[in-house]
């Protein structure tokens, strides 16, 4: 059976590229092999799948969700009991942030990387609208680009309007698959059309009242680059909420805190009031960030009162 990858979704609707590098349109129907997942779209962006021409060989219907590599899944945002698969089989993300228009949301950064940690998907942190940036925005820049450089993600300036950092970009993107994401607004399909201007990807106005984003990219798309490798557009991301893992699971993903969590006392250690924990000695120490520390327990106190309330 011929294979084909999704490119594209729009719920009823596959676009699959296939061997012959066409475009084919797919649909599913009855009873496809669905993968064991508690996810409201049982086929992503980025899937490998199998398929079967129709008669008119102008459409396909898919047979089978290949096994994934990777992915990068989100609670549901409407269904909160279910999961949202973001994208698959990608081989690195780029997080796009910004400080103005929309400012940055205090935790947002720690709450995606949580996202791609699980697979350790390599995340370059992008900081869009720099040519809107004062003194003291780039202050602060120098501050998280220090943390977050220091636990081993990749952290530079870009501007979408002035074209900076497009080069850099251009040389990460090249022949890998990448998922792009971030807060509505911040410049993604922007910072695409840039990229490539061909793709001519709608972009939206900021409404200038409250300077929060319009979620003009409305489903992920994925493209493939004239000089090799693909890029996924997503729709941006209002909250990430985790109900679906458990305080070992945050606690294993914020990964300079797995790495000193050898030294815990306490195999099981949480890092919060657990006597001899290497992560608060960190702290103390200036080793470990004080920020991540302080995202790290909102999201647990967040997981925490989740189940009390599934508990009673
Ligand atoms: N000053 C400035 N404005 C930018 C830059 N990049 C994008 N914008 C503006 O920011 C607004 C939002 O840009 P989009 O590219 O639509 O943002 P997005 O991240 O794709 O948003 P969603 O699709 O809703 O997730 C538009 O008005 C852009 O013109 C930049 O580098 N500098
Ligand atoms: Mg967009
Ligand atoms: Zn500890």
């Amino acid at each position: 059976m011929p294979k084909g990858r999704v490119f594209r979704s729009t719920g009823s609707w596959y676009e699959v590229l296939t061997e012959e590098n066409t475009f084919l349109p797919c649909r599913t129907v009855g009873k496809m092999r669905l993968n064991k997942t508690k996810a409201t779209n049982p086929i992503a962006v980025g899937d490998y799948v199998t398929y079967e021409k129709t008669d008119k060989e102008e459409s396909g219907i898919i047979s089978e969700v290949l096994d994934r590599e990777n992915y990068v899944i989100r609670q549901s945002p409407r269904k909160k009991h279910l999961l949202h698969i973001i994208a698959s089989n990608i081989d690195q993300a780029i997080l796009i942030v910004t400080m103005r228009n929309p400012g940055l949301k205090q935790g947002f950064i720690d709450r995606y990387l949580l996202m791609t940690e699980p697979f350790n998907i390599p995340v370059y942190i992008v900081f869009n609208k720099g040519d809107l940036y004062t003194d003291d925005d780039l202050e602060y820049y120098q501050y998280l680009k220090e943390i977050y450089e220091k636990i081993g993600y990749t952290v530079f300036i870009s501007s979408a309007l002035e074209k900076k950092g497009i080069t850099q970009i251009k040389n990460i993107l090249k022949d890998k698959t990448t998922l792009l994401g971030g807060q509505s607004g911040v410049g993604k399909s922007s910072l695409l059309n840039v990229i490539e201007p061909g793709l001519d990807q709608r972009t939206g106005t900021l409404s200038e009242y409250t300077g929060k984003g319009q979620h003009t990219t409305t489903f992920a798309e994925m493209f493939p680059l004239p000089e090799g490798g693909n890029i996924i557009d997503t729709p941006g991301l209002k909250t990430l909420s985790y109900n679906y893992l458990e305080a070992e699971d945050v606690a294993h993903n914020f990964k300079e805190f797995f790495k000193a969590s050898k030294a815990c006392k306490f195999s099981n250690c949480m890092h919060r009031n657990e006597p001899k924990c290497a992560v608060k000695a960190g702290i103390e120490s200036g080793e470990i960030s004080e920020l991540r520390y302080q995202n790290y327990s909102v999201i647990l106190e967040e997981i925490e009162e989740q189940n009390y309330w599934e508990r009673h």
